[in-house]
């Protein structure tokens, strides 16, 4: 052994390393995890697990409304997050407000805990508009589909922060499947040589839409990946909203503190479908799904404020109240959503349109204006309709 690979030294990979077992602070059934289980994490204080039981709960009203939406044709499409409410809200929750936050298509209750309102949100899947929200103004970056692409975004932006002295950290949001992607590779690569404040959470959900983890990846964990970038690697519990946010908020810290970038991963799993035109039968048992289903994360943070004397009917029901105040509301905005304006295709693409594309931006407004008009038999009026 040289020097340089001695225990403790910086080539020893011993601290990068993540558990085998998944970080657990609360059972399934809603008590404490033995301490062996929350390997030296513990758990928050009593105000933030109410404040994770109240956006997950939030979360889940919001997810099944959006679903219910897609279902009724009013979404062009919804990837619901039933069942991994653990990650995205104990992941948004650990960020301070000036960090950013970068998610999927699979995010959309991050972005409503993050506190982006939820008509907005759903702008891009109902094919509107790339992103509904003002990305600079909540610091979340537009939803990206194509896989891993986020991560790089991540490193970039965090990086340009550093150089210029500001203190911002940044949370990635990604799914199993998008840890084999090659952007994921240099997203990695480059904010641990960079040394940038990212914080990876892969989602591992189990499938990547049919394809199951085992033909995705042969390493012990996906956590395990981080070793090899020389980044420090978490394991947890992804359907313990507690120890998501104890290990999101660690790997936060560390990364701020100019200890580097992580990739966290949490095991939690898809309940629905991985889109609403998708149909999980042709692939998975359901006996798989009843499994994950015990393991319910709200159901399980619930349970254990119940326990604990923190959280009574009444406190239970205020949160259920404000989450369906919530759904009726996205209800109600989205049936009064006109569609968008064809001639909006020109908008944005320069700061000041050129000649040609003011040309094709009127002949697009004048064909749909007259489109408009035909179908209304009536002459053409401006009225801003849905064409
Ligand atoms: C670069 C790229 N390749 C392929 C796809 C098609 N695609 C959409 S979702 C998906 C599976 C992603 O699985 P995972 O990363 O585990 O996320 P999940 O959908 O389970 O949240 C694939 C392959 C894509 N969107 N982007």
């Amino acid at each position: 052994m040289t020097t340089s690979d001695a225990p403790g030294s910086p080539a020893d990979p011993a601290h990068l390393l993540p558990s085998l077992e998944p970080v657990r602070l609360i059972d399934p059934d809603g008590t404490r995890a033995a301490p062996e289980a929350g390997a030296g994490f513990a758990l928050p204080e009593p105000a933030v697990l109410l404040a994770l039981l109240r956006a997950m709960v939030v979360g889940r009203r919001f997810d099944r409304q959006a679903d219910a939406l897609a279902r009724q044709g009013r979404l062009a499409v919804y990837p619901s997050s039933h069942g991994q409410e653990a990650c995205q809200v104990g992941g948004v929750l650990a960020l301070a407000e000036t960090d950013w936050l970068f998610p999927t298509y699979r995010d959309c209750v991050s972005l409503v805990t993050r506190g982006v309102d939820p008509v907005e949100v759903l702008t891009l899947l109902r094919g509107d508009w790339h992103s509904g929200y003002d990305p600079a103004r909540h610091r979340c970056a537009p939803q990206c589909t194509p896989l891993a692409t986020n991560a790089s975004h991540a490193v970039g932006l965090t990086y340009a922060a550093r150089r210029k002295g500001e203190d911002v950290a940044a949370l990635v949001l990604m799914g199993d499947g998008a840890t084999s992607e090659g952007d994921a590779h240099e997203a990695y690569n480059f904010a641990a040589v960079w040394n940038t404040p990212v914080v990876f959470l892969v989602q591992n959900n189990q499938w990547a839409i049919s394809v199951p983890l085992r033909r995705q990846s042969a390493a012990p964990t996906l956590a395990h990946k981080a070793v090899g970038y020389g980044m420090r690697g978490y394991h947890v519990d992804g359907n313990d909203a507690a120890a998501v946010h104890a290990v999101v908020s660690r790997a936060l810290a560390e990364a701020r503190a100019g200890a580097g970038p992580a990739l966290v991963e949490a095991r939690t799993y898809r309940i629905d479908p991985h889109t609403n035109s998708d149909d999980p039968r042709r692939y998975r048992d359901d006996s798989e799904v009843d499994h994950w289903r015990r393991r319910d994360p709200v159901a399980r943070l619930e349970a254990l404020l119940r326990r604990e004397g923190r959280l009574d009917d009444a406190g239970h029901r205020a949160m259920v109240d404000a989450a369906d105040r919530l759904a009726i509301s996205v209800r109600e905005r989205i049936a009064r959503l006109g569609g968008p304006r064809p001639e909006e295709l020109f908008d944005h693409v320069y700061a000041a349109p050129t000649a040609p594309l003011r040309g094709q931006r009127e002949e697009v407004r004048a064909w749909a204006e007259a489109r408009r008009a035909a179908r209304a038999g009536a002459p053409a009026a401006d009225t801003g309709e849905e064409v």
